[in-house]
């Protein structure tokens, strides 16, 4: 039977408000979990992922959960342990516990943020590609893929682990034409993900169906997915604000963008 209800990590964060608002038309009842308080939702779980208890007892009944919390940009690396990889692995051991069937796991572009953009006319960049993390944050997103592979092999517990491009109201950067996925697109992904059946670990890339399409979303049209938004109509406007990527320049020429340049935010 197709998931009913779903437990949101991250509910408090950009993602995780507009899918508040979005995917409740998919017939989902949403149970919202997240360390910061959301106005106007009581029933909210205010805890953080490092607490066991409370999310053994917020996975408790529900049919899926649809993981977005964690730090969302690069940060100290003793951060994105506690909260990415520990509070992942806490997340998937309260699922085991109690039985639930199915994780959608935010992962991100930035796990295989290393890997050259595809010039036009190269092949798109297939899901399987070596995975070339770009930050201690994408590395994070890379051991929570892994997590859900053992946990699919071992436990038997279902995950399609999602790397998303750029999920916001719109394109704001000239790379973002590339990997842009408009919200509409992104439940319509998130739900396909949540009903399609005998997906074990599935990877997919999470964006629109861009013209200037970086990678290959076949695996996620294999779940059912169907987008119908493209970046394009923003691309006058950005490249002439903004200019053409320029693939020598290491910030441009590679999916994750400006990550890859970013220094390591040191110490602790
Ligand atoms: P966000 O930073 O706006 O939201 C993340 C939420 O997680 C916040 O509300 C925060 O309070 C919560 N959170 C962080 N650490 C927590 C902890 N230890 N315990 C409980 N809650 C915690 O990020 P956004 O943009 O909404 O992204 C959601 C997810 O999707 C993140 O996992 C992010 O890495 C991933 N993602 C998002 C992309 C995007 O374009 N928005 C692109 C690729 C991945
Ligand atoms: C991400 O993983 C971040 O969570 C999001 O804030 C954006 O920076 C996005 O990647 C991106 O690559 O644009």
């Amino acid at each position: 039977p197709a998931p009913r209800t779903v437990l949101l990590t991250g509910a408090a964060g950009g993602l995780g408000t507009l899918m508040r608002s979005l995917l409740p038309a998919y017939g989902y009842t949403l149970r919202l979990f997240d360390v910061r308080p959301i106005e106007g939702e009581p029933d909210a779980v205010t805890a953080d992922l490092t607490d066991k208890d409370a999310l053994r007892e917020a996975v408790r009944g529900v049919d899926a959960v649809l993981h977005l919390a964690g730090i969302s940009l690069e940060a100290p690396f003793e951060k994105i342990l506690r909260s990415n990889i520990e509070g992942t692995y806490n997340l998937y051991e309260a699922a085991r516990r109690e039985g639930v069937a199915r994780i959608v796991f935010a992962s991100s572009n930035h796990a295989v943020g290393f890997t050259p953009a595809p010039r036009p006319g190269e092949p798109l960049i297939p899901v399987d590609t070596p995975r070339r993390p770009d930050t201690f944050y994408g590395l994070s997103k890379s051991f929570g893929e892994d997590l859900a592979q053992l946990y699919w092999d071992k436990h038997g517990l279902e995950t399609v682990s999602v790397r998303i491009g750029s999920c916001f109201p719109e394109p704001t950067s000239v790379r973002m034409l590339s990997v842009w996925m408009s919200p509409a697109d992104g439940a319509r992904l998130f739900h396909a993900a949540l009903t399609a059946e005998g997906v074990g670990h599935t990877v997919v890339y999470g964006s629109s169906a861009n013209t200037r399409l970086w990678w290959d979303l076949s695996s996620a049209r294999a779940l059912g997915y169907d987008p119908q938004d493209d970046s394009e109509p923003y691309a006058a406007k950005l490249i002439a604000e903004q200019g053409e990527l320029d693939p020598e320049n290491p910030a441009h020429g590679h999916l994750g963008g400006h990550f890859v340049n970013d220094p390591p935010i040191w110490p602790y």
